[in-house]
């Protein structure tokens, strides 16, 4: 079996406002990759400083943190869907659907040229984020998922307990 990569794909606020789920998706799917793990997320400002740790000091930070967070849109899109994806080449692959960063440069074609535009404070509303490599898709996948949320054990995992824990259950 050819060398299996993982990559975490984030369908971002502006794609939950327009509706355009079940069109990502589709377009995804021609990737020829499998869903291993799949939530709704209400990002906070810590898994924001996270998730893109390679930009928090860039002046841009906060207008980024209103769009991915959803802020800017109302609190009924303060949402995000992450997804992991498995298979060959799965970064290149979503990269490659998915389009250049900036939705003007983008080839038409692809995901983010297709829907993303540039909206006021120059934020890049592009749709969607995807790993741009197995080393970046690691360290992602581990600040999104725990390892219970993903069906197969995709990195080595250790036990630990946590008495003092309180989780919320129904009543
Ligand atoms: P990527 O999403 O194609 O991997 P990154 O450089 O990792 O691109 O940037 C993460 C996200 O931050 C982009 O998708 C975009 O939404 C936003 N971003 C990046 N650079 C800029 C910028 O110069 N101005 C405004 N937003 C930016
Ligand atoms: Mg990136």
């Amino acid at each position: 079996m050819a060398q299996q990569e993982y990559t975490l794909v984030i369908l971002k606020p502006d794609c939950i406002v327009k509706s355009l789920t079940g069109n990502i998706l589709t377009r995804l799917s021609e990737a020829h990759l499998r869903i291993i793990g799949c939530k709704v997320v209400k990002v906070s400002r810590e898994l924001a400083e996270k998730h893109y740790s390679h930009l928090v000091n860039k002046p841009f930070f906060e207008d980024l943190y209103g769009y991915f967070s959803g802020k800017i849109y109302g609190a009924d899109y303060e949402r995000v869907i992450a997804f992991v994806y498995k298979g060959e080449d799965a970064c290149g692959r979503v990269r490659r659907i998915a389009g250049a960063t900036n939705p003007f440069e983008a080839d038409p074609t692809t995901i983010r040229g297709a829907y993303g535009r540039i909206i006021q404070n120059n934020v890049m509303e592009n749709v969607i984020h995807s790993s741009d490599s197995p080393e970046s898709a690691e360290q992602e996948i581990k600040n999104w998922f725990l390892p219970d949320e993903i069906v197969e054990d995709i990195y080595p995992v250790r036990s630990v307990v946590e008495n003092a824990v309180e989780r919320r259950r129904w009543v």
